[in-house]
């Protein structure tokens, strides 16, 4: 009898205001994922929609915000981030996401993938991360780019967003409306995560599977992840190789996972030559797997495309300037 793999478990934890906002969105998509919510601030928390919750720092903030001081979300999280390492022990992947340039965030996040890296330096760590808005305060862009540059090192994969991105791509959207795209990406994300299970093999090509992945996620920097649905396989490939909210530069990076999900007769012979063409000659990625899921109920084919190791001249320029 053939041994049917593990089911994947992946914990996603939500550190601060924008962490806690991220769980919420995920929870009511339903998402197959187990979630941790954790912030100094009680109220936040308590709104949160989340599978456990974890509030830090009572002694120093009584239960509200750290109000922008990144030292204290960082001591609240060093009293307390064994208790989450305890419960992320039987995860394959543990996913972190936060908004720098809070407190709460910017200095519980790096000290949260410390604890976890430093117990389980074979469990892969996902950082999610978004950049504040040029306009927001000097104190909030410092705490990011220090909080940035740490986490890029420490973390296995770091994906950024910048928010003043979202709003030059959706200025007239009310905020929170335009918030909710950026947690949309994270939901697809996890999704395109959980995919790498029960990958059909395509022939004649280097299959994926979660393990394959991992080989190119561990320790390997900034990411792109990223799934796109067009008329064919070969538009939604090129519109998954653009990050919409980080400028990502894919050429000669780590590696990278081409899988496409639709319905049998989507997939020609010549996409699948046609993508590993560009992702190999054209960007120069040594390492590349693909991947097949059959599916009856997309209406038109989809492509994910994570690739590990990837250069930004945004973050670059954000980090020095
Ligand atoms: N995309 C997105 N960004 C957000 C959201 N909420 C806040 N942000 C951004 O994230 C930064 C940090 O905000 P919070 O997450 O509220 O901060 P915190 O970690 O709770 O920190 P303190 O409240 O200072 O302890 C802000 O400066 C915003 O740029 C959200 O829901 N979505
Ligand atoms: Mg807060």
């Amino acid at each position: 009898m053939k041994k049917m793999a593990a089911e994947l478990k992946i914990y996603v934890v939500g550190i601060g205001g924008r962490g806690l906002n991220a769980l919420t969105a995920i929870k009511r998509r339903g998402i197959p994922v187990k979630t941790i919510g954790i912030d100094t601030d009680s109220s936040a928390l308590s709104v949160a929609k989340c599978d456990e919750k974890l509030l830090i720092g009572e002694d120093l903030t009584k239960g509200r915000s750290t109000a922008g001081v990144m030292e204290i979300g960082r001591k609240a999280m060093e009293a307390l981030a064994y208790k989450i390492v305890e419960k992320v022990a039987d995860g394959e992947v543990v996913v972190l996401i936060s908004g720098l340039g809070g407190g709460a965030g910017s200095g519980g996040h790096t000290v949260l993938v410390e604890s976890i890296k430093e117990r389980f330096p074979e469990k892969l760590v996902i950082s999610f991360v978004t950049i504040p808005f040029k306009t927001e305060s000097g104190n909030r862009i410092n705490n990011a780019k220090m909080a940035l540059s740490t986490i890029i090192d420490i973390s296995d994969v770091t994906v950024v967003h910048f928010n003043d991105l979202l709003k030059e791509k959706y200025p007239s959207l009310p905020l929170v409306r335009a918030y909710r795209i950026l947690d949309n990406k994270i939901e697809e994300s996890l999704r395109a995560i959980l995919g790498l299970q029960n990958i059909k093999p395509i022939p004649g090509v280097v299959n994926v599977d979660f393990n394959s992945f991992k080989a190119i996620a561990m320790r390997s920097g900034l990411g792109l992840i990223n799934v796109k649905e067009a008329a064919s396989v070969l538009s939604a490939f090129k519109e998954a190789l653009k990050e919409e909210f980080c400028d990502i530069d894919v050429t000669g990076c780590k590696g990278a996972v081409v899988y496409i999900e639709g319905s049998e007769t989507a997939l020609q012979t010549s996409d699948i030559y046609d993508i590993s063409g560009t992702l190999t000659s054209t960007y120069g990625i040594q390492v590349v797997y693909f991947g097949f899921k059959p599916s009856w109920e997309l209406t038109q084919p989809k492509v994910a495309f994570i690739a590990t190791g990837v250069k930004s001249e945004s973050v670059r320029k954000f980090l020095e300037e």
